[in-house]
């Protein structure tokens, strides 16, 4: 097993440093319907609660969103996630220098949430829904995360189809980089996520899992979000609460393969994983 060259990752001031470490980003929804744990964070003190939680568990990175993506989820208007979004934000922010993604595909979402003192857009739609969003990321030099989805979430489990998987989502991420490059947007600051359960069955995640590795060679740090999510159900057969262990099996393989980030709802565990991983990678490498 390789390890993985070092890679850096600009976000507004920072630099981060990936590769030797795996870096684990909390996921924080204020929302009321996503999947495995709508409505539990809808409050912004629960919320701020479950952000100290993350961070004393050891999270690299928090990810803050006001809108579910799950299968079959209604649109939120950007107002709204913006209510939901900002206040929390704003808490974190005023106790903790920890960095701060926003969830959203939004460009009016994005842009207060950066002015709030978040460092990276994570955007499912890979900067392609808002006509407006690559020029916010270009202006606060954010972070961002392009993610790969085919279809939107009303939608996308209907009937997802591919002649290569693996082959297509890698191409479309390609083709999002070099077209926002165009655009302004520094390729430092870019990352790629090849956003499994997004209109794909369980045998599109497991070949994107298991060819990984062919992310990796876009050259960006590759962000994988697996946590809770019903690929996990359909191979174990356990409901979204009971698929932690499922799901650290996967993201431990994927860190093997090339991922640099991990996005998680059980952050203390998924660091005790990527620690142990990490530390078999550096052995192997030598
Ligand atoms: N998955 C979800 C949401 N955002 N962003 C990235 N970059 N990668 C992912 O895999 C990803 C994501 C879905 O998970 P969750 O946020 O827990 O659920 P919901 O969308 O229902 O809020």
């Amino acid at each position: 097993m390789n390890d993985h060259p070092t890679l850096l990752w600009t976000a507004r001031r920072r630099r981060l440093e990936l590769g030797r470490r795996t870096l684990v980003m909390g996921v924080l929804n204020v929302t009321p319907d996503s999947f495995s744990d709508g409505g539990r964070f809808l409050d912004p003190a629960r919320a701020l609660e479950q952000a100290r939680r993350m961070i004393a568990g050891g999270a690299d990175l928090l990810d803050v969103g006001g809108e579910s993506t799950r299968p079959g989820a209604a649109p939120v208007p950007g107002d709204e996630e913006i209510r939901r979004v900002l206040p929390v934000i704003e808490a974190i922010r005023a106790e903790s220098d920890i960095p701060i993604s926003v969830d959203t595909a939004k460009a009016a979402v994005a842009a207060r949430a950066l002015e709030a003192g978040a460092d990276v857009i994570n955007d499912v739609t890979a900067l392609a829904a808002d006509p407006a969003m690559p020029a916010v990321a270009a202006r606060y030099g954010a972070g961002v995360i392009l993610m790969h989805m085919q279809g939107t979430p009303r939608t996308m489990q209907a009937d997802p189809r591919y002649a290569d998987v693996v082959r297509e989502v890698r191409d479309y991420l390609a083709g999002r980089i070099a077209a926002l490059a165009a655009q302004g947007l520094a390729p430092e600051t870019l990352a790629v996520d090849p956003g499994i359960g997004f209109g794909k069955t369980l045998e599109h995640n497991v070949a994107l899992l298991h060819d990984l590795d062919t992310l990796a060679g876009l050259g960006r740090p590759v962000v994988v979000g697996l946590s809770r999510k019903s690929f996990l159900g359909r191979i174990t057969g356990r409901e979204a609460g009971e698929r932690l262990a499922g799901g650290l099996g996967a993201a431990a393989w994927a860190i093997a393969r090339g991922a640099h980030v991990i996005r998680a709802h059980d952050v203390k565990e998924t660091c005790d994983m990527v620690r142990v991983v990490d530390m078999l990678r550096k052995e192997s490498a030598t």
